[in-house]
This record gives C-alpha cells, sequence and structure tokens, in this order.
C-alpha cells in the first residue's frame, strides 16, 4: 500500500468520529516551533572572547562534529530544517552574535552584530527569535547578575538586556513577525539564604528599567523564564515562577514556562489553562528533564501530548508561543534537532486528531467511563499513517528515512570538522 492509500484508511477512522483530517493538517502546517540553535553547539557560541559554560546548566556528551562559527551552525540548521514538516522559526541568544573577530562587550550589542542570520532567516522564511546571555561571563561569576547587589554589575546586565529588546526589534522589523526575546538570568543561591527579598526586589527593579526602554509589540515580544533551581543554585532562584508570573501579570509581559523548571511530579501541561484564562499570551520551552532539569532531547512522552493537546483544546495555537530548549552532546546534533522538532509536530498532530469537542461533552456530563474509554483507545489508533502523508506531503522524509540524510551529512562533516 502507498502512504497515500495508508492515509485514506486512516482517515476514515477518525472521520467516523467526525474529525477533520484535512482541516488538522492545514492547521498544523499553520503552527510554527522556535527551534533553539543552541543545540548546535552545546550552547557555545561565538564570542571572539571564548567563555566556559556557566550558570548551573550543563551538557554533557562530546559527540564530533559540532558547528563552529555562524556558517557552520546555519548550515547544520538548514540540514536540520529540510527534514521538519513545516515553517519555523530559529531562536538565538546573544552569543551567537558574529562581530568579526572583534571584542564587542554584551551591553555593547547591536543590530549589525546579527545581520548574517537576519539575511539567512529573510533567503529561507523563517522567523527569529532572542535571548540576550546572562550565564558564561566574567561578570555572572557570582551566580547573580541583574539582582547582583554591585550596581556596576547590574547596570552591565540591565545594558545588555536593553540592548537585547532593540535587536529583538530589528529582527521582528526585518522579518515581518515579532521577535520573543526572552530574559533568562540563572541568579541564585548554593545554600539557604539570609535574605530572599533584597535580591529578588533588586531584580524588580532592573526589570523595570529594562522594560522602561518603550519597544513595538508589533515587532518585540518580552517574555520572563522562571527556574526551580539549578547546579550552584540549589537552595535559593531569584527568579522562581510566582516571581516572574507576578511581575508577567502586572507589566503585560509574557510568561515563559520551561517544562524542566518545575517540582518533578509539577506538570507545566496543567498550567496552561490558568496562563490562558489570565494572559493574553503564554511562551513555552519545551525540554525534557531527566530526574532534574537535564535538557534531554523531547520524546513523543505522555507530558509532551498532554501539553499538546492544552494548546489545542483551548483554542490556543496563536496564544501559546512553542519554543524549544534542550542540548545533548552525546548523540548526533542535528538529530537531536529533528527528533525534538518532529516529536513536537506529531504531539499537535496527536491532539488535533482527537475527538475533543465529544469528549469535554463526556466530561461535562459525567461519563467518565466513556471518556476514559475513548482517550485510551485512540493512543492505538492509526495516526503514524496520518503523520506519514503530513511529511510526504511537506517533502520531509517520511518515518525514519531521514536518519540516512542525517549520516550523509555527517560523513561529509567528518572530512571538515574535527
Ligand atoms: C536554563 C534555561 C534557559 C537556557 C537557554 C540556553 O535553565 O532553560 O532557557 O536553557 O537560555
Ligand atoms: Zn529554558
Amino acid at each position: 500500500m502507498t502512504i497515500q492509500q495508508r492515509f485514506q484508511q486512516a482517515k476514515a477512522y477518525y472521520e467516523h468520529w467526525n474529525i477533520d483530517v484535512e482541516g488538522a493538517l492545514q492547521t498544523l502546517k499553520s503552527i510554527p516551533i522556535s527551534i533553539h540553535c543552541w543545540q548546535g553547539d552545546d550552547v557555545g557560541g561565538f564570542e571572539t572572547k571564548r567563555q566556559t559554560l556557566s550558570g548551573g546548566i550543563d551538557v554533557t556528551g562530546n559527540y564530533p562534529g559540532k558547528a563552529r562559527n555562524g556558517d557552520e551552525l546555519r548550515a547544520d540548521l538548514e540540514q536540520a530544517l529540510a527534514l521538519i514538516p513545516g515553517k519555523h522559526r530559529i531562536n538565538l541568544h546573544a552569543i551567537y552574535a558574529e562581530t568579526e573577530g572583534q571584542i564587542v562587550e554584551r551591553n555593547e550589542l547591536q543590530p549589525i552584530h546579527f545581520t548574517n542570520w537576519v539575511e539567512w532567516a529573510k533567503k529561507h522564511q523563517l522567523g527569529l527569535d532572542f535571548n540576550p546571555t546572562l550565564f558564561s561571563h566574567e561578570k555572572a561569576q557570582d551566580g547573580l547578575t541583574l539582582s547582583h547587589p554591585d550596581e556596576n554589575i547590574r547596570a552591565f546586565w540591565i545594558e545588555h538586556c536593553i540592548a537585547s529588546r532593540k535587536i529583538g526589534e530589528y529582527f521582528g522589523k526585518a522579518l515581518n513577525s515579532p521577535c520573543l526575546t526572552n530574559i533568562w538570568i540563572p541568579d541564585g543561591y548554593k545554600d539557604t539564604p539570609s535574605d530572599r527579598l533584597t535580591p529578588r526586589k533588586r531584580l524588580k527593579e532592573s526589570l523595570d528599567i529594562i522594560f522602561a526602554e518603550d519597544i513595538d509589540i508589533r515587532y518585540n515580544l518580552d517574555a520572563i523564564e522562571s527556574k526551580l533551581f539549578g547546579i550552584g543554585s540549589e537552595s535559593f532562584v531569584v527568579g522562581s515562577h510566582e516571581f516572574y508570573l507576578s511581575y508577567a501579570q502586572q507589566n503585560n509581559k509574557l510568561c515563559l514556562l520551561d517544562t524542566g523548571h518545575f517540582h518533578p511530579t509539577e506538570m507545566v501541561s496543567n498550567k496552561l489553562s490558568t496562563l490562558l484564562l489570565f494572559h493574553e499570551k503564554v511562551a513555552l520551552h519545551v525540554s525534557r528533564p531527566v530526574r532534574w532539569d537535564s535538557d534531554h532531547v523531547v520524546t513523543f512522552d505522555d507530558e509532551l501530548r498532554e501539553i499538546a493537546m492544552e494548546i489545542v483544546r483551548n483554542d490556543a495555537i496563536h496564544r501559546v508561543i512553542i519554543g524549544l530548549d534542550f542540548f545533548d552532546a552525546s548523540i548526533n546534533r542535528i538529530a537531536a534537532w529533528v527528533i525534538g522538532t518532529r516529536n513536537m509536530i506529531k504531539a499537535l498532530l496527536y491532539a488535533l486528531l482527537l475527538p475533543n469537542d465529544y469528549l469535554r461533552q463526556l466530561q461535562e456530563s459525567g461519563n467518565f467511563t466513556e471518556r476514559l474509554a475513548l482517550m485510551e483507545e485512540f493512543k492505538t489508533y492509526p495516526f503514524g499513517a496520518i503523520w506519514d502523508y503530513y511529511c510526504e506531503t511537506q517533502q520531509v522524509p517520511v518515518r525514519e528515512n531521514w536518519l540516512n540524510n542525517v549520516k550523509t551529512y555527517e560523513k561529509e562533516l567528518r572530512t571538515h570538522r574535527n
């Protein structure tokens, strides 16, 4: 049987439940995923004065062939994008600036340092998102940045964040699609603090200064990302969930929820409906924590599907900004992007192919038996046939065939990179 025939057969199963399969594929096509560039080089960046990774995050593994500069990283991204169905976005960090060998301090970064990325994004019709980098830097060595007691250190990072928002604005204007500029800071303490309020007060004040600069939301959207703990900040993180939730609410900013930044049994899927009730938009860093915030490659697991269901069922596909955040250096980095991104898209398709209205009615009428029965049966519906058809119509390899492309690319790459 051809992919097309298998699709027709599978479609009939879903149509029996009044599920509009073609409509679901159209919707899926319109959902961009913001793919993080930092999986390609282990969150290294291209600064002239290279710094080792800090901030309580860690990348393990030493798989050969990581990208060493902008051209290599863009080539690798192009290879990954060719294996992922749909049109997406690329998420950059300030450390991916290209300054032609000049040392440019982070607080002095400008749009001009990102023109290669913008030209490339234009050529490939990609949107760009952005993040100031408040780690891997001598001024972040104390584990404190925007909440540092030293006014000069705070000022440096405030300037960096303002510069970043302007770079975001430039991306948004140049590419005609608003850039999400997300601030994440590592600030916290290894051991029990004697004062939790003062650092949080300083963070609030720093954010107020950063956001005082009025930037048009048609071009740049601001997000703030919370965290529970990091390596070296086990006992206290200044930018906690409550902190940013309150700040975002009061100042009309986007809350960014990273799926690795909560207690192991605390699920982001369960938070989305609440955020959607009180905020116009929500942003995500979809990651996979394994026992801690380990940033493993996203798999097609229960929580990923549950997140996708929340987005689809709550009619929020244009209100939840989906970004990925993982970094695994123990496997082929291009494969990591492909696996994680394809899984995110697959989960959205899975959610779009459920009888969501009917399931809702069952719950409202108290019919929990049928609700459970159907939710379980749909897990083994011929979903794979619809996914294969989508990949084929989007002109990307079907099923595991993409692995051959990655292997060929890897062979070529091994002769150039060492
Ligand atoms: C760290 C945060 C943050 C980073 C990236 C590199 O715990 O998740 O989003 O992973 O900015
Ligand atoms: Zn994150």
